[in-house]
């Protein structure tokens, strides 16, 4: 009897509309010796009898993970880049940075546990995701397969969100020069003042961060001081307002770098997504903002269920990014 789940390849497809991409196929076959077994049915399979772990001690399994915990946060302690967020567009951005230039240190700090903020799902906590063309090329780029509609060739449809955040996801982190920081807060920003001393000119220079658990205590418990990240830039990716959104943009204000917010508007999925694309850029130097974030910022629409613009503002946010990191590292080595 043949296994009832398949891992397979999907090969780029030609659909009835002409549209290529990697596109799910109807049925999937899986032939020969791998319809009957797998290695690790074969190593384990029937022999529970005499399984056992190899013996270990508790304070090794301690010391493995905190031993490389510490030296992370030691090795970025200065960062090159520091992402903050872990939804759809910081990851996008990230992978497309990771890739780039794998000589640059990136950390990507991650309030949540889990991250992939909003990308687990999609609308009203559906499992399909949306992504309006020509965001098909980040799938075909990072290997996920989707759906064409044959009535409409304008957009796609990964199966399930999951599927795409936990690739993307499994991506990101096997890029030896990005660290995930998760269940961390960011909970301010490093400045530095202009020459001119122009609040509006302020460059901003690393990131301030806690514990998400400390971060939500600092009500009742009495003074949890914060730790440091110093990056000459730093990319906000953490949506629009809510608990934790917004973060940067409502920090801009507060700090006086930029007057007020747009404040995100109404749902519009046709302005709102080109608008979030091509407006992702460096808003204060060495911040670049994208994704929802972006919306607060810049009074743009939200686009709802529909994720396109976070992948490709990812890609904009990377572009960006490449483009000035030399000289913000030059400059913040003065
Ligand atoms: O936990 C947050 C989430 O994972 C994280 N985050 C927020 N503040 C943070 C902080 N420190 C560290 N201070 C923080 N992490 O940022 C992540 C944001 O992910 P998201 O999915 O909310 O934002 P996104 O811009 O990547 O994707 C937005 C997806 C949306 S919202 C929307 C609509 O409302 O219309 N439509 C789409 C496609």
């Amino acid at each position: 009897m043949s296994p009832p789940a398949a891992i397979y390849e999907p090969s780029p497809a030609t659909a009835n509309n002409g549209l290529k991409g990697k596109v799910v196929p109807e049925t999937v076959t899986v032939s020969g010796a791998e319809a009957h077994s797998t290695r690790l049915l074969d190593q384990f399979g029937g022999k529970w009898d005499e399984f056992k772990f190899a013996p270990i001690r508790e304070s090794q399994v301690s010391r493995a993970m905190t031993s490389r915990y510490f030296k992370d946060l030691d090795k970025y302690a200065e960062s090159d880049i520091v992402i903050i967020g872990a939804g759809s567009c910081g990851l996008s951005t990230a992978y497309v940075l990771g890739k780039a230039r794998p000589d640059l240190k990136i950390a990507i700090i991650e309030a949540n546990v889990s991250p992939g903020g909003g990308a687990w799902l999609g609308g009203q906590l559906f499992s399909a995701m949306v992504l309006r063309r020509p965001a098909d090329a980040f799938l075909d780029d990072l290997g996920v397969p989707y759906e064409e509609d044959p009535t409409n060739p304008n957009f796609v449809v990964v199966k399930h969100a999951a599927l795409f955040t936990s690739t993307l996801l499994s991506k990101v982190l096997s890029f030896p020069n990005i660290k995930l920081f998760n269940a961390t807060s960011v909970e301010d920003l490093i400045t530095r003042p202009s020459q001119s001393g122009n609040p509006q000119e302020t460059r901003i220079a690393g990131v301030v961060t806690n514990w998400t658990l400390v971060s939500m205590h600092h009500d009742d418990q009495s003074c949890m001081d914060p730790n440091t990240i110093n990056a000459p830039l730093v990319i906000s990716t953490t949506g629009h307002d809510g608990p934790f959104g917004a973060f940067s943009a409502k920090r801009l204000v507060s700090m006086a770098a930029i007057d007020k917010l747009g404040g995100m508007r109404g749902l519009d999925m046709n302005s709102a997504e080109d608008a979030i694309v091509k407006n992702t850029r460096e808003v204060t130097k060495g911040l670049i903002i994208g994704g929802m974030e972006l919306s607060e910022i810049d009074g743009f629409n939200r686009m709802g269920p529909t994720f396109g613009a976070m992948v490709l503002s990812g890609v904009k946010a990377a572009e960006e990014a490449l483009k000035v990191i030399d000289e913000r590292k030059r400059e913040c080595a003065e």
